[in-house]
């Protein structure tokens, strides 16, 4: 007999909520969970995926030890207890010669990250990184300038907004389901929709107003926007007097910056940027600028993603229906949040340097939560500020997702000890000393999601099959490192049923409320803040802070002025990279049924400049920057800025363990330099040029 089990896709990191249907070992079908609002039964392709993916016979299925040269791809099977004897074995030695803040551990945040920081305290490491910085680190710095609150603390109420903007926000391909359905629901009740990218998308050919930017130039349209809104008097006085900081300031900033200006720069029609301004001014405040998802487009991201954000500010749409809005926890109705092994007392804490200097003059601003992971390779190879000899990466791919490819190769060369926790056998697993494979989202239970929002909830991720191979839970597979250790004491459980239990202790929710929708809710109600008095901001003025107290504190400037950007010379372009529905970032393209639909990239290029280059549709051309170089199929087409080159990211993977998708298409990460933004911390994955040729002797 067929049973349904509730859980959370994890085809990507949305994590949407899913029904799965299950006979004996088998999974028939996943949709999405039909009890909640929003996902009601859908799910993106990936997600349907995710089938194909449990029975795949090329995913990780035991344990691997390395046998041959690093990269070599010769592995011995392993038992687990092997396997982790090795490891603790490595780590103790390496521990006691080097110090704890020797081991770096990386990840992709996620439902265990408390575990992972959890082990790194424990054995003494101020080196935890997640891939936020890489994905949006300087909105998330952003953020905190402006309202000191992350972005994870900010959400988007999309459903019941008049007017949608985004800037190079592919929500209808780099999706989110939940917050597709709502944009098309709030479509369906008239709301607009303006898409601004150098780049024809399918967002873009669903928007009432699309807009070809020049790349890199939204600050510019951004100033331009608020120029015409503090001109015109189209902003919500009473909520910017009541809450802003620095609005003279900002005035006196965007004064030079008229439409005109801004149409020289942006390319965009001045008449059409006023249009814009004076059609939100009516619609106010129930109108969304997308502050965005992945903000690591360009080094001066921080103050694009500030614009942003006080576009919204200024609009007023902020905790408001329509707008964003702060997002609300347990305690905001008396209740207790889930225990997160981080909250134990008797931690240590650590308060070494970190490997990527985050939180010292030299690297203030970022968020010392996920740290830059991008400064990794360089702390390798200078040792500076200290020797790195292990790293331990779980659910991450520093080859694809760390700009500048051949640097990080040469600095994973100097490590004494790497180890990867993955399902897939990815670059990283192939590059390892050590690969251990964990159970499918499928075939595992996970730590409690804490889902803040307008009403706080709690998600799980329940086990629907058992694991079809030797593969475990990660948080399992910490605990058991940390005994090996002597570091058993700050894991109270033995397996994830008992570490969930303990983190649901004093919530008043069990595991059993869980399965009746896969979810729990602390309150029915929406909870929005008073908007004249009631915004708990938590900036020191206690106010928005256009003029940032965390920005000039140390040095940086609140209201910089525009500087113009590059533009490309001859047969230069400027490399603009993102994503497609079918996959996610790097780990899919293996997946038997996604490959089957997309197998390897193509290299989008303007039709005026591919000819001028004589470059033909589907010819194969030359790319290359100043750090690496390969070879890809053209796609030419007038649906690209000519300024600029698009490449999907993800592919030219190396692992011969990836059988379908080793050696197609080329990795954006082998070509893109290693550009940071200094302040916000983002990585400027767009700031690199390169040259195109064809490829003289087609292949
Ligand atoms: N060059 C370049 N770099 C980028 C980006 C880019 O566009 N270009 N994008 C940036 C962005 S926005 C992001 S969010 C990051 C994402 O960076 P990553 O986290 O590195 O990318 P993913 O593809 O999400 O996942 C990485 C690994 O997780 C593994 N994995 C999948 N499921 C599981 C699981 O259940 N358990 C475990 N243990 N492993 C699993 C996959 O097999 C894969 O090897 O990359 C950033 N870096
Ligand atoms: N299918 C799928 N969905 C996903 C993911 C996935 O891997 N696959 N990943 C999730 C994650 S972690 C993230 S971060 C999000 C990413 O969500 P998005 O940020 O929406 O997606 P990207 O594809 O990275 O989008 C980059 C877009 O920016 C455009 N662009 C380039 N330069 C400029 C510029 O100067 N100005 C403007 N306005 N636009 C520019 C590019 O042409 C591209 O279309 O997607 C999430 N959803
Ligand atoms: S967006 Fe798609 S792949 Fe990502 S969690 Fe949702 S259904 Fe899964
Ligand atoms: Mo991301």
């Amino acid at each position: 007999m067929a049973r349904k089990v509730y859980s959370l896709c994890f085809m990507c990191t949305v994590r949407c909520p899913i029904e799965v249907e299950v006979e004996g070992a088998r999974v028939l079908w996943i949709q999405g969970n039909p009890h909640v609002g929003g996902i009601e039964g859908s799910l993106c392709p990936k997600g349907v995926a995710g089938i194909a993916l449990m029975e795949d016979d090329q995913r990780l299925k035991y344990p691997l030890i390395r046998t041959g040269p690093r990269g070599s791809g010769e592995f011995r099977k392993a038992s687990w207890d092997e396997a982790l004897d090795y490891v603790s074995g490595r780590l103790k030695e390496i521990i006691e010669r080097y110090g704890g803040q020797s081991v770096v551990l990386g990840e992709r945040a996620n439902l265990a990250t408390h575990v992972s920081k959890t082990f790194l305290r424990a054995i003494g490491s101020p080196n935890y990184f997640s891939h936020d910085a890489l994905c949006k680190g300087s909105v998330n710095t952003a953020c905190r300038s402006l309202f000191g609150y992350t972005d994870a603390e900010i959400g988007i109420d999309y459903a019941n907004t008049k007017h949608l903007i985004l800037y190079g926000r592919n929500l209808f391909e780099a999706v989110e389901v939940k917050g597709v359905n709502n944009v098309l629901d709030a479509m369906a009740k008239g709301a607009k929709l303006t898409y601004i990218d150098p780049r024809v998308t399918t967002t873009a050919l669903k928007a009432h107003r699309y807009w070809m930017i020049r790349p890199g130039t939204d600050l510019a349209l951004n100033y331009g926007l608020m120029h015409v809104i503090l001109k015109e008097g189209l902003y919500d006085q009473e909520f910017v007097e009541r809450w802003v900081l620095g609005l003279k300031e900002l005035r006196e900033l965007v004064e030079p910056y008229t439409p005109q200006w801004a149409e020289e720069e942006t390319g965009i029609p001045q008449k059409e940027i006023v249009d814009l301004a004076r059609e939100l001014g009516e619609q106010r405040p129930n109108v969304i600028f997308h502050y965005g998802y992945r903000g690591a487009h360009y080094k001066n991201e921080i103050y694009l993603r500030r614009s942003i954000l006080m576009l919204n500010v200024l609009m007023g749409s902020v905790e408001t229906k329509g707008g964003i809005f702060f997002k609300k926890g347990p305690g905001e109705v008396g209740r207790k949040a889930p225990r997160k092994l981080t909250d134990q007392e008797g931690l240590p804490k650590v308060s070494q340097v970190r490997f990527d200097k985050v939180g010292t003059e030299a690297f203030p601003l970022p968020d010392p939560n996920h740290g830059v992971p991008q400064m990794l390779a360089r702390a390798i190879l200078s040792e500076d500020p200290y020797p790195i000899k292990a790293l331990i990466v779980n659910r991450f791919e520093p080859l694809h997702s760390i700009p500048e490819q051949s640097t990080t190769k040469e600095a994973l060369g100097k490590l004494d000890l790497i180890v990867t926790v993955d399902v897939n056998f990815s670059d990283i697993a192939w590059y390892s000393d050590v690969v251990l494979p964990e159970s499918m989202y499928l075939e595992r239970l996970d730590p409690v999601q804490q889902a803040n929002g307008l009403k706080p909830q709690l998600f799980l991720r329940q086990k629907a099959v058992e694991p079809r191979y030797d593969t475990r839970e990660y948080a399992v597979i910490i605990k058991e490192l940390a005994k090996r250790l002597g570091l058993e004491r700050y894991f109270p459980y033995e397996s994830m049923e008992e570490l969930v239990k303990w983190q649901l202790e004093g919530t008043g929710f069990t595991m059993e409320d869980f399965m009746k929708k896969g979810f729990v809710a602390y309150t029915d109600n929406q909870i929005f803040w008073d908007r004249k008095d009631g915004l708990r901001l938590k900036t020191p003025s206690k106010k928005i802070e256009f003029k940032s107290s965390l920005l000039e504190e140390r040095g940086f400037s609140s209201f910089p002025p525009y500087e113009k950007v590059k533009r490309p010379e001859r047969d230069t372009f400027r490399l603009v990279v993102g994503r497609c529905v079918l996959h996610t970032h790097v780990s899919t393209q293996n997946n038997p049924y996604l490959n089957e639909r997309l197998s390897e990239n193509i290299l989008w290029i303007n039709g005026k400049r591919a000819k001028e280059l004589g470059i033909q549709n589907g010819s194969l051309v030359e790319i290359s920057s100043s750090v690496g170089s390969g070879t890809i199929k053209a796609f030419v087409t007038d649906l690209i800025h000519p300024d600029c080159v698009f490449l999907l990211h993800g592919f030219g993977h190396e692992s011969k363990g990836l059988g379908r998708a080793y050696n197609k298409g080329i990795s954006d990460a082998m070509l893109q330099e290693n550009i940071t933004d200094m302040v916000g911390g983002s990585p400027g994955l767009h700031e690199t040029f390169v040259k195109i040729s064809p490829l003289r002797r087609q292949l």
